[in-house]
């Protein structure tokens, strides 16, 4: 479809914005500019992407006031039918997708998904039991005494995660999170040399710990999982194995990550986003074993009030979309695009943790690469109109807020149409513009780039961009 067609998806979405602008017009013309940015800049930052008008549409309208408690066929609401159909439509297309037992697809986000599992988890290890023991059914019929004897037990729940300065994720345990509070965290790092998990030093860990879940997943770490390899090791202990796909669900569904490197024929529960490799609208997904089914159905009101079903109607047209034989080769592009700058990146000069990738992003040391912080680069770039964000690395001396490193993704860019070739080429242009940043004396987020350099590179990326339009569909 070429931009400047009257087409279905320009006069649906132009005529939304219109809308919204009879309203509150400040509010629309913030939006247009927005999907200005989006179009000017290429978007790099490895857990965003771009979902189809298709999904937009399902997620912008009249489903949205709906109240439906519960879940299909069996809510705390009348008038339910249609979003029931809705529902039962998503969970059937995302269990085929991913050949999982059960679906729940109602987390508002990731953090809910992770919420709503480790409570599932902590339930299914300690509750069940001890109300099986006391021959109850849930705790309503319970003394307040055993309720608290149970309570306190299921807060000693041992979680074992990927560290945050690892690259795991503040909901795996991370101090300042609540999955921290109701139960006790433990993490594993990487191994300093090479910054790839080591599974001999997980089992180590493991066994130190014995812990009760044991988790695997990331969000900033450029390589697989062995997930036959974690099973063995939550074999060894007793534990739960969890696996968090949230970044990679995209990859597992258009099947580059198969065997031991796909999660659900190991993993006792599994929780995602659905809108970073996979395409869909902003949400949460969890997909388990049968046994995990009665305590993740409970998510609302475990952790949620009630599910959108609008955007559980994005989500399953999502779902379709990822069923296609066109996300295979979606999901096969991400990675190879992913190599490409990466490979390129070193070619240069320029430090890739982990000497490179297997998936949708690679991390970059910019202090041993360039001399900058995270923070500075970040900044750089995004005036050339390259947006990443900054992130910190393994045992990072820059902390948490300036960083030493940035990560970079694939999959927006794919998804706009780049491929090997135009990666090498965006890694060109942010290895030439980083080099020709220079940071300021005493400070961790200022720097100033070559104005010479800045103008070449901005020409560059613009020109790039403009063989890759963004939504040709809406003529606006
Ligand atoms: N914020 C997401 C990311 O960027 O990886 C994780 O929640």
């Amino acid at each position: 479809m070429m931009a400047g067609q009257n087409t279905r998806e320009s006069v649906v979405m132009d005529g939304a914005l219109e809308m919204v602008a009879g309203v509150f017009p400040e509010v629309a013309e913030a939006m247009r500019w927005e999907l200005a940015s989006q179009r000017g800049s290429l978007k790099m930052i490895a857990s965003e992407n771009y979902c189809s008008p298709a999904v937009m549409a399902a997620m912008g309208n009249w489903l949205t006031d709906k109240y439906a408690e519960g879940v299909p066929y069996s809510r705390f609401y009348a008038g339910c039918e249609h979003v029931d159909q809705i529902e039962q439509l998503a969970v059937d297309e995302v269990r085929n997708l991913f050949g999982a037992d059960f679906a729940y697809v109602q987390p508002h986000s990731g953090a809910d998904a992770n919420l709503i599992a480790l409570w599932s988890m902590i339930t299914h290890r300690v509750q069940d039991p001890e109300l099986e023991r006391l021959g109850l059914k849930n705790v309503m019929g319970m003394s307040g005494e055993d309720y608290e004897a149970i309570r306190q037990k299921m807060c000693q729940t041992k979680l074992l995660g990927l560290s945050l300065g690892s690259g795991g994720h503040l909901t795996h345990g991370f101090r300042q999170n609540v999955s921290s509070k109701f139960c006790q965290a433990f993490s594993y790092d990487v191994d300093p040399k090479s910054l790839m998990l080591d599974y001999k030093e997980i089992e180590r860990v493991a066994k130190e710990v014995k812990p009760d879940i044991l988790l695997a997943g990331y969000s900033a770490y450029s390589r697989t999982i062995d997930f036959a390899k974690m099973r063995e090791i939550a074999d060894s202990v007793g534990a739960t194995l969890w696996g968090d796909i949230a970044h990679f669900a995209g990859l597992v569904a258009g099947k580059q990550l198969t065997g031991n490197f796909d999660p659900v024929p190991f993993c006792d529960i599994i929780t995602s986003t659905t809108h970073k490799t996979l395409r869909g609208p902003r949400g949460g997904l969890i997909l388990c074993k049968k046994e995990y089914e009665e305590a993740v159905k409970k998510g609302c009101p475990m952790v949620i009030g009630g599910p959108l079903e609008n955007m559980i109607a994005a989500k399953a047209v999502a779902f379709r979309e990822a069923s296609q034989p066109a996300f295979v080769e979606y999901a096969k592009q991400v990675i190879a695009n992913s190599r490409a700058f990466a490979e390129r990146m070193m070619s240069r000069g320029g430090v890739v943790l982990s000497g490179g990738t297997d998936n949708h992003m690679a991390i970059i040391d910019v202090k041993s690469s360039f001399g900058l912080t995270g923070r500075q680069a970040e900044i750089a770039l995004r005036e050339a109109s390259i947006t990443c964000n900054r992130n910190s690395i393994p045992f990072d001396a820059e902390g948490a807020w300036y960083t030493s490193g940035i990560r970079l993704g694939s999959p927006a860019l794919t998804s706009r149409g780049m491929k090997e070739g135009e990666m090498e080429m965006i890694a060109d242009f942010i290895f030439d513009l980083l080099k020709g940043t220079k940071a300021r004396e005493n400070s961790r987020a200022k720097a100033d780039t070559d104005p010479n350099m800045l103008r070449e590179v901005g020409e560059n990326v613009a020109s790039l961009l403009g063989k890759f339009p963004l939504y040709p569909e809406f003529e606006f």
